[in-house]
């Protein structure tokens, strides 16, 4: 039909008949919607370089914080087009996540002091490295505000743990990678006792609050973080922020920065100067240089002291052993990024208009020389900031972020007062170029930017403030993403992206062909876990039980309906459900919730899910199945009847009048024929093709035939009741035996669509 009505369209423009050749809509040309809708030809280009056709994929994918959210932000680069919000922290009722059974337990996880948290304020995701390269396997990210850390499968896009800091009160320089993922690692940021739930006043900042840097160890073949083989490294009271992990040259090592190395402690509302004067009177705060490898080691020797039953080395151990050294970074500093040679480390300070490049040949000449200029006041080595560093270089006002290019010695740095990109060459201390954007640029990401092989191409600018770049939607702005184009000598600003979702602080993009989702689970599989469901039952084998008070029961999804379709409690009844999507098809994702109850999942394709409430209520209250998954998607449901304690049934089921009559039957049996002529033609198209190269589309016949494979069952109580005379039911199993031809033909139609888009060639 639709085709039809493009064919005649096409053919009466062509025939130049209609309203006369200047109003017929589809003869506008390309200049007359430049004109219309006021574009410049810089425009056309920029939207040439970021429109992808449908059907065509992104080049690129961006993992962005979602800020307060608690979320993850998942984006195609350069369409900007955003594929996915990622439950991290947050509840997310479209995924299930703290709403079914395991997603609960993956949250508790990040219960802090036996208290349910239900946001998190993200800020730095971190892709898992491979000598110091993007590998597309796991993706970590941190909370600030409930110092926390998750880590989430890139198989799956799932959320699988979160751990909880156990020293910190805020965190905020984490995640980050060592080169092969061997530690994620975050720093605090609001300095605080470590011990848990104690007390000191401010006025014991010096002495009693301290800082710190977490190393967590990933133990890649669980893809989990192994807490007790994870420690930190305890630091003075300077507000640690942002790091870096060394690489190359610089691989065991990591750099942390800090500001407030004053440690002033505020008091406005006693008439002290606020923080935000007393932590940037000095010209200079501290970069921290650790050697985390080492650190490591002694840790194994047994050199750490249990804080909260975890392994800290203390800063005494740290100095006494030599892994712990300090420089001047000037002032206030906020990013620290190690170059992809891993030669370098870049600082910004936000109140100093120079960018500072150190030289970690330099850092380690002074520290093999014990060339130290002085000791912090916790008997810290300061090494010199003429012995550590190469060059500075005036970049503009409120120098940031730093990301680099895949050209050698370029790299771009935000300049938040300025609202400005700079790209400038770090070897030679020259500034290139500089972009404006709209308005006041925190972090900045280039492709796979800072890892060892940047890929150049994007550099995205994460803006603080939108102002005026988008129709008004109220006092809360959405946030700014602006794309750039970085592959020439100028950049070119190409794309404004509003995320209605906020504060992303920092983003990491991929080459898309790293990533390698899977599509669906085998069947039966609990995606926390990646194990077996005990829930877990195929066709046939559903079942409800009860014992006590507790009711278990372990149904089955499939096209379109629920097994069971009626589930019976007594008021106060403990209802846990198991439900195991039977699909194989791609996208073939089943939802499933209880009215009322406040409980919801979502089973993708080979998925068991669990779902578990009291039913505290007497009534009746429908289930059903949340996804338009079918042309008969609203008939997929059930109901849970809660009765009351020592409830009677009345009536048995009434033999009520009959409804349908003989020749109904025979209808339905002739349409029955017919829908079977049908999927026997397709068949005969599947298989006379190499359909078994097509992996998606063996799914798709596997489907089809778990559809068709019910049909004699239904065909046999069908002919029974016929036999009977029971035109009611032979006529209602027949229309069940027409459900899963249509499923079926359904499935074997878009195989045959899929093959013949594919190129699919004939087999003898
Ligand atoms: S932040 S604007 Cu990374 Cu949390 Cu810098
Ligand atoms: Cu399954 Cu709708």
């Amino acid at each position: 039909m639709s085709k039809f009505v493009l064919k005649s369209t096409v053919l009466l423009v062509a025939a130049g008949i209609g309203l006369g050749a200047s109003s017929v809509w589809s003869a506008e040309s390309l200049q007359d919607v430049l004109k219309r809708r006021g574009l410049s030809q810089q425009d056309v280009l920029a939207a040439a370089k970021t429109y992808v056709p449908t059907g065509k994929r992104d080049e690129f994918v961006a993992f962005s914080s979602g800020g307060q959210s608690g979320q993850v932000i998942v984006y195609g680069i350069p369409s900007m087009r955003i594929l996915k919000y990622l439950a991290v922290f947050t509840p997310e009722p479209w995924q299930g996540y703290g709403y079914d059974e395991s997603s609960k337990d993956v949250l508790k996880q990040g219960w802090i002091d036996g208290k349910e948290i239900t946001w998190g304020d993200t800020h730095h995701p971190a892709i898992s490295e491979t000598n110091g390269q993007y590998d597309g396997q796991y993706l970590f990210i941190n909370d600030k505000a409930n110092p926390r850390l998750a880590v989430i499968d890139l198989r799956d896009f799932e959320t699988k743990q979160i751990v909880v800091n156990p020293i910190y009160k805020s965190e905020h320089g984490g995640a980050f990678v060592t080169t092969n993922t061997e530690y994620v690692f975050e720093a605090a940021q609001y300095p605080a006792p470590l011990e848990n739930r104690k007390f000191f006043p401010l006025e014991e900042m010096n002495e009693k609050y301290r800082g710190g840097m977490t190393y967590w160890k990933f133990d890649r073949k669980e893809g989990r973080i192994n807490t007790k083989e994870s420690f930190s490294v305890e630091l003075p009271p300077y507000w640690q922020d942002l790091s870096d992990a060394g690489k190359g040259p610089s691989e065991g090592w990591s750099f942390t920065n800090s500001f407030c190395s004053e440690r002033y402690v505020g008091g406005i509302e006693k008439g002290r100067p606020p923080y935000e004067a007393g932590c940037s009177a000095k010209d200079t705060d501290y970069l921290h240089v650790i050697n985390w490898k080492k650190a490591a080691e002694l840790v194994k020797q047994g050199k750490a002291k249990k804080v909260n039953g975890h392994d800290v080395l203390m800063i005494e151990t740290a100095v006494k052993e030599g892994i712990l050294y300090l420089i001047p970074e000037p002032k206030s500093p906020h990013g620290v990024d190690v170059t992809p040679d891993g030669k370098f480390i870049i600082v910004s300070g936000k109140l100093d208009t120079h960018t500072s490049v150190y030289s970690f040949e330099k850092i380690q000449a002074a520290i093999k020389a014990g060339k130290f200029e002085s000791k912090d006041p916790y008997g810290i080595p300061v090494i010199s900031l003429k012995d550590a560093v190469e060059r500075q270089v005036q970049l503009g006002l409120g120098p940031l972020h730093t990301q680099y290019d895949s050209k050698p010695c370029i790299a771009y740095t935000s300049l938040y007062v300025d609202s400005q990109v700079a790209k400038w060459n770090y070897c030679e201390g020259k500034v290139l170029d500089k972009l404006s954007v709209h308005y006041n640029i925190g972090h900045l990401m280039s492709m796979e930017g800072d890892s060892a092989a940047p890929k150049g191409r994007y550099l995205v600018a994460l803006n603080k403030l939108a102002i005026d770049r988008f129709v008004p939607v109220g006092p809360l702005h959405p946030q700014n993403h602006q794309l750039i184009d970085i592959s020439n000598d100028k950049m070119q600003l190409l794309y404004d992206m509003p995320l209605p979702l906020g504060e992303p602080h920092y983003a990491v993009a991929i080459e898309a062909t790293k990533l390698k989702p899977g599509v669906r689970y085998k069947v039966g599989t609990d995606s926390r876990t990646d194990k077996p469901h005990p829930g877990a039952v195929r066709a046939g084998e559903e079942v409800t039980t009860k014992t006590g008070n507790k009711i278990e029961v372990k149904g089955t999804l499939i096209r379109s309906h629920i097994t069971p379709e009626t589930i019976e409690a007594e008021v106060g009844d403990e209802v846990t459900i198991h439900l195991t999507n039977l699909e194989r098809a791609q996208d073939e994702t089943h939802g499933f919730t209880v009215s009322t109850y406040n409980v919801h999942a979502s089973a993708e394709p080979g998925k068991t899910v669990t779902v578990k409430f009291k039913a505290d209520k007497e009534g009746v209250y429908p289930y059903y199945c949340t996804e338009f998954c079918s042309a008969l998607h609203l008939e997929m449901m059930g109901y849970l009847l809660v009765k009351p304690k020592g409830w009677k049934p009345t009536k048995t089921a009434a033999s009520a009048k009959a409804a349908y009559t003989e020749d109904d039957y025979k209808a339905t049996v002739k349409k029955v024929a017919d829908t079977q002529a049908v999927i026997d033609s397709v068949v005969g198209y599947i298989t006379s093709v190499n359909f078994k190269d097509f992996p998606d589309v063996v799914a798709m016949v596997e489907d089809a035939t778990d559809q068709l494979g019910k049909i004699p069952e239904a065909k046999k109580k069908a002919d029974e009741a016929a036999a009977k005379k029971d035109w009611d039911q032979a006529n209602l199993w027949s229309e069940q035996i027409w459900q899963y031809q249509v499923k079926a033909a359904d499935l074997g139609l878009r195989a045959k669509t899929y093959l013949e888009q594919n190129g699919a060639k004939p087999v003898k």
